[in-house]
């Protein structure tokens, strides 16, 4: 459902109320979860590639979006803000559009919100700070050991995920419905294997995990998505990076 805005009107803040969802991203940063949930509600969009390699999402014009100058950014009509982090976004079109979560009132609702939350405040969290090390801590000599101790609180959180999928079942993280959490917790597996922990980390230890992926990229829409990033082959469970300057983290 992506369809590029013309040219003229790719400005990066649209200070004025949009007509659809404008996705702000750059190839396989974490927008890439937010379009696989848009292409999976089947809804239109346009896409506003940012930059990365020019730190176009640190400039004035973007930060008026994010103040952070972080990618995603999803512009959303009728809404008075365009939103930023990328779980509050999965969240909102969720329930916008009744689809990929359980209802309000399903006794699965808690369960769905804890692990929504999980995934960003602690495994998505825990993952970009591993691969940019030298913002939390200044000393050099010990970048590595910091970034070790990341990826063992990621493998970690993928074997809580992992002890989740064996209560349940699955074949989704929830048991038989599939939802954003799927989509979030399968990009935080693609991109562990392949940028800044790449070689330390692979499904092999979480089977149940991998199953998921291995269904999830078979799914049109998810291929869709992958297409649209830039992304080649099996995006989850024989992921590639996308070879990209500026490309990722
Ligand atoms: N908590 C944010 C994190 C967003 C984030 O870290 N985005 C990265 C791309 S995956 C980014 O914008 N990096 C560029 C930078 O740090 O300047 C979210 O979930 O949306």
């Amino acid at each position: 459902m992506n369809q590029c805005p013309p040219a003229g009107d790719r400005q990066l803040s649209s200070e004025a109320a949009v007509a659809r969802y404008r996705l702000h991203g750059s190839p396989d940063s974490a927008n890439l979860v937010v379009r696989m949930v848009l292409e999976e509600l089947g809804v239109a969009y346009d896409y506003v590639p940012v930059d990365r390699l020019t730190s176009q999402q640190k400039s004035e014009a973007y930060r008026r979006l994010n103040p952070q100058g972080l990618i995603p950014v999803l512009e959303v009509p009728g809404q008075d803000a365009p939103l930023f982090e990328t779980g509050a976004i999965l969240l909102y079109l969720a329930d916008r559009h009744g689809a990929l979560a359980p209802e309000k009132t399903s006794s699965a609702r808690g369960r769905y919100l804890k692990w929504l939350f999980f995934l960003s405040n602690t495994l998505h969290s825990d993952l970009r700070i591993s691969f940019k090390v030298g913002r939390y801590l200044p000393d050099e000599t010990r970048h590595q050991l910091f970034a070790d101790t990341l990826l063992e609180r990621i493998s970690a959180g993928f074997l809580h995920l992992e002890a989740e999928l064996e209560t349940t079942g699955g074949p989704w993280l929830l048991g038989p419905d599939f939802t954003v959490a799927d989509i979030y917790l399968a990009a935080c597996a693609r991109w562990t294997q392949i940028y800044g922990n790449k070689g330390k980390w692979d499904l092999s230890g979480t089977p149940r995990l991998r199953a998921l992926c291995a269904s999830l990229e078979t799914r049109p829409a998810i291929r869709r998505a992958c297409d649209q990033e830039l992304i080649e082959g099996l995006p989850f469970t024989q992921p590639k990076p996308v070879s990209l300057p500026g490309v990722t983290g």
